[in-house]
């Protein structure tokens, strides 16, 4: 009987902000009570979880004195210590206060710009004294309800220097510190700058030092693009940029909905963790979603449990795809090659290019092959539904 329980080796993390969520939405208020940090550790490591993140005012509250703060981090301190949990990840919150009504590196105030560059550098200074490797940027507010407002251009050109700036701050800082952008095309904002994961790997390439950048590609946003996630995150796993993932499930076409992973599109969840562990990524697997505003607390906990244990259950379903033996020779049937076609493929030389104009194709012949995708998809389908 296959394990399907989460292991260390899984890297299953949440942030204070997903279990932690109280159920408030635009309609209604919250359906759950207040958790402290420390609690929201023990709750995790009751599940099973690897490791916590956060956003500093999770942690902290915006309006703390420095003694409140310190008294929480010395209990969030010692539930890490007593559950065994991890940071691996940290961010800033630049969108809940109203000081961020228009954005933040974006914004059209200056003082708000370097607010917000402030708070992120107090921010990764927190997460680096908690052990976090990688630090997110999710513009939430980083756009616009009206063009007029606001110049494309000089957003863009805002964006690239606080990441400047911060990149930076690391560097003179000495942290071991990776940067992860996360992309979403809107909600909060009307739109929001930067929409996608392909948008933001565009984006790095122009900073000062994109080695130092990659990004948080999340499950639910791409969805609300419309976009397929796994060629996304695929790649950004080729341009060794996948620092880190956020999972969550989502209907394509609806507010921002940060359901269970795997709870939505099984398929897309599949190939996902099937693209994952293929390639064998090995940072964390973030599930940023929470739990229906239906739930109690132990709702909370079977919403945890739920996003790990599809994982696993995909994981292994992968394994079985990978191992399964009509699967494997009908993909191997597909990707057959007898390499006559070799003298032309790959790297480009004057001669290929002059052999190749000389060569005939039999276009009705190669076009009239089967693919049997039909069949491929079927199989795969079964394996999903355990009749395989
Ligand atoms: C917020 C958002 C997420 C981001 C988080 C990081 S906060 O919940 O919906 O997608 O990853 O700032
Ligand atoms: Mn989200
Ligand atoms: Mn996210």
């Amino acid at each position: 009987m296959f394990d399907y329980s989460p292991k260390p080796d899984h890297k299953f993390t949440f942030g204070l902000w997903t279990v932690g969520n109280r159920g408030a939405d635009p309609f209604g208020s919250v359906t759950r009570p207040h958790k402290t940090p420390a609690e929201l550790v023990h709750l995790l490591g009751e599940v099973g979880a690897y490791g916590v993140n956060f956003h500093d005012n999770d942690l902290i509250p915006i309006d703390a004195t420095l003694f409140e703060a310190e008294a929480i981090k010395k209990d969030f301190r010692k539930a890490l210590t007593d559950t065994g949990l991890v940071v691996p990840m940290a961010t800033t919150n630049l969108f809940s206060d109203p000081i961020f009504k228009d954005g933040a590196f974006t914004s059209n105030d200056p003082r708000v710009r370097a607010y917000a560059l402030q708070k992120t550098i107090n921010a990764i200074d927190l997460g680096v004294e908690f052990g976090a490797k990688t630090y997110v940027f999710w513009g939430g507010r980083e756009g616009t309800e009206t063009d007029s407002s606001k110049s494309a251009l000089d957003a863009i050109q805002r964006s690239r220097e606080a990441m400047n700036f911060l990149c930076e701050y690391v560097l003179d800082r000495k942290y071991d510190l990776k940067l992860a952008l996360e992309a979403k095309p809107n909600e909060p904002r009307g739109d929001i700058y930067n929409p996608t994961t392909g948008h933001m790997l565009a984006f790095i390439t122009r900073l000062d030092h994109p080695e130092m950048v990659g990004v948080n590609p999340e499950v639910a946003h791409e969805h609300m693009a419309g976009i397929n996630f796994m060629h996304g995150v695929a790649q950004a796993w080729e341009a060794g940029k996948l620092f880190h993932i956020d999972l969550n499930d989502q209907y394509p076409g609806r507010y921002d909905q940060d359901l269970r992973f795997g709870s939505r599109d099984i398929k897309a969840a599949f190939y996902l963790v099937k693209f994952l562990e293929d390639v064998g990524y090995q940072g964390s697997r973030h599930f940023d979603a929470h739990a229906y505003r239906t739930e109690d607390y132990e709702g909370v906990k079977d919403f945890a449990r739920g996003c790990m244990r599809t994982y696993v259950i995909l994981k292994e379903k992968a394994a079985q795809f990978n191992a399964d033996p009509e699967i494997q020779a009908l993909l191997a049937e597909i990707n057959a090659d007898d390499h006559a076609m070799t003298p032309f493929l790959g790297e480009y030389t004057t001669e290929k290019a002059d052999a190749l104009k000389l060569q005939l194709f039999d276009r009705p012949a190669v076009a009239s092959r089967g693919l049997q995708y039909e069949r491929l998809d079927q199989l795969t389908i079964d394996l999903l539904l355990g009749v395989r």
